[in-house]
């Protein structure tokens, strides 16, 4: 605890000393060592990629944020790529900047990358997808929804509405599900969700499930694919809006009505979802937050200044049907 304390004001000092040591420089362009010059924080960002609704809000919500708190960003998109995200990350090693920040592709195969990190002293919070691995002093927090309880509303939601989900009329509620990135924190936490909820009814099972990379291309092929291979499909459950839209549109090409012929299950919660849940297209949205900007800066003015910040920060999300869709559109800011 002492401990804990002298290394927290140790740190204090430090970042204080180095504010001071380039607060009377006006010039803001990057100094040599990465530093803005203006005495505020730099913040390196590796940002997956722009694969989504969610992900372009959760872009500009981080970008305006920054702004907003005065904090120089280095912004990169990693086209949904660990490589790129490893490089940009290690370029901001180079360039010393006060904090990295950056939402992990998939969830291995960080440990060397960020041990890199914590030899520089430069500290790491993970925002919207975790890490997997072990030594947990490698980040000093982790900013997100929780993926698993996503996964759980949208299986609830299903058994809910069991009797109503039948669409075939044969006794069993036949699930396809259209996953996301393999190997990503929400792709597996919303399928484990899902899964664990549905297990209470019997009758419900999952009878082909495929990663569409959580993009709306990616959801309307594999849904293509899943409506020429599969009999008697009654709701699609998507792991995000964006999938779930690209499989409207497959299900429409086949001559189907999505919504009736075919249930709907999404998350997210973006408006392009809103849109085709209030007209009745989709059935179900589970919302995930974007806005975790707002959060991210405060956290990493905290961070560097030493303080002590709290290991997990969960987002908080609602749930919609069609009805409340309606109702919250005119009002949603993404
Ligand atoms: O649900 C999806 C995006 O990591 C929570 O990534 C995020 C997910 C989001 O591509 O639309």
């Amino acid at each position: 605890m002492v401990k804990k304390t002298l290394i927290a004001a140790t740190a204090i000092s430090l970042s204080a000393m180095a504010l001071t040591a380039c607060g009377s420089d006006s010039d803001s362009s990057a100094g040599a060592d990465g530093d803005s010059g203006n005495g505020s924080i730099t913040m390196g960002f590796a940002q997956v990629g722009a694969e989504s609704g969610w992900r372009s809000a959760n872009t500009k919500s981080i970008e305006d944020s920054a702004k907003e708190a005065g904090i120089d960003l280095k912004f990169s998109d990693a086209q949904q790529k660990q490589e790129n995200q490893i490089k940009a990350i290690r370029s901001y090693i180079q360039q010393k900047v006060d904090v990295i920040a950056f939402s992990p592709v998939v969830e291995t195969g960080w440990d060397t990358v960020l041990q890199e990190a914590k030899r520089a002293n430069i500290p790491v919070i993970l925002t919207d997808r975790a890490v997997d691995s072990e030594d947990t002093s490698l980040y000093k927090t982790f900013l997100g929804s929780d993926f698993v309880e996503e996964g759980q509303k949208a299986g609830q939601w299903l058994v809910d509405n069991a009797a109503d989900s039948d669409v075939d009329g044969d006794g069993d509620i036949d699930v396809v599900q259209l996953e996301g990135t393999t190997g990503a924190a929400p792709a597996i936490d919303r399928g484990e969700g899902f899964a664990d909820a549905i297990s209470a009814d019997p009758k419900i099972s999952v009878i082909a499930s495929q990663t569409g990379d959580f993009t709306r291309d990616g959801g309307k092929q594999v849904m293509e694919s899943f409506l020429q291979s599969e009999k008697g499909i009654d709701v699609v459950f998507a792991h995000n809006d964006d999938m779930g839209l690209g499989a409207i549109e497959a299900i429409k090409a086949a001559g189907l009505t999505p919504g009736k012929d075919i249930k709907i299950i999404t998350v997210d919660a973006v408006k392009d979802g809103m849109t085709a849940l209030a007209a009745g297209e989709i059935n179900y949205i589970v919302e995930c937050n974007p806005l975790l900007g707002p959060q991210l800066m405060d956290l990493a003015e905290k961070v560097v200044a030493g303080e002590d910040v709290p290991e997990r920060v969960v987002t908080e999300e609602t749930t919609f049907d069609q009805e409340q869709a309606a109702e919250a559109l005119p009002t949603r800011e993404y």
